[in-house]
């Protein structure tokens, strides 16, 4: 459905990513954050760690239904095959936008210009998840940050981003 204006879009819906090991070990940490910040996006939160097998099988457990009953245990694997970044961003639409910046799952049918476009060719190493919904952004805010993301004011900035 057409939004007419951006104001009937939330300015403040919050959207989770988190950086696969694939793309941290390629050094892709930087190029993604910064393709959030130009388009307007605020870092909310932020960590490096070593994902414990728990949190993701939460995550993925949607990845349990498919009837290939090989991709959840090999996307869990992978997952903890190396330390990963997640983060929160906040902005206007930005869960849909996050998921605009990322591209399609499958590296080869991602639109030219997105990260994995750019940067990938393999549907289980395609550098970073984005939250697909805002109800699945919150709950995964809560799994990774258990809800403790940074309250800050960029000032004028935000005059310069909303209208
Ligand atoms: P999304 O990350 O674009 O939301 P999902 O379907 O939620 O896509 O899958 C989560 C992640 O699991 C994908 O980003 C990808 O890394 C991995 N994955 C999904 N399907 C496959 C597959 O068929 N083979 C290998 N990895 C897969």
């Amino acid at each position: 459905e057409e939004k007419k204006f951006s104001r009937e879009i939330p300015l403040r819906e919050a959207s989770y990513a988190l950086y696969n090991p694939d793309g941290v070990a390629r050094s892709l940490t930087g190029e993604v954050i910064k393709r959030f910040e130009n388009k307007g996006y605020k870092l909310v939160a932020i960590k490096m760690l070593n994902a414990q097998r728990s949190v993701l099988e939460k995550h993925y457990a949607h990845l349990a239904d498919l009837p290939n009953k090989n991709i959840f245990p090999e996307v869990v694997n992978h997952m903890t095959s190396g330390p990963v970044v997640a983060m929160v961003w906040e902005g206007r639409g930005v869960v849909e936008g996050g998921r605009q910046i990322l591209g399609a799952t499958r590296p080869w049918q991602a639109a030219p210009g997105t990260i994995r476009a750019d940067f990938a060719t393999d549907v289980g190493r395609n550098i970073c998840h984005g939250s697909d919904t805002v109800e699945n952004a919150n709950k995964e805010i809560e799994l990774w940050f258990n809800n403790q993301i940074v309250e800050w004011n960029r000032g004028k900035v935000e005059d310069a981003i909303y209208e």
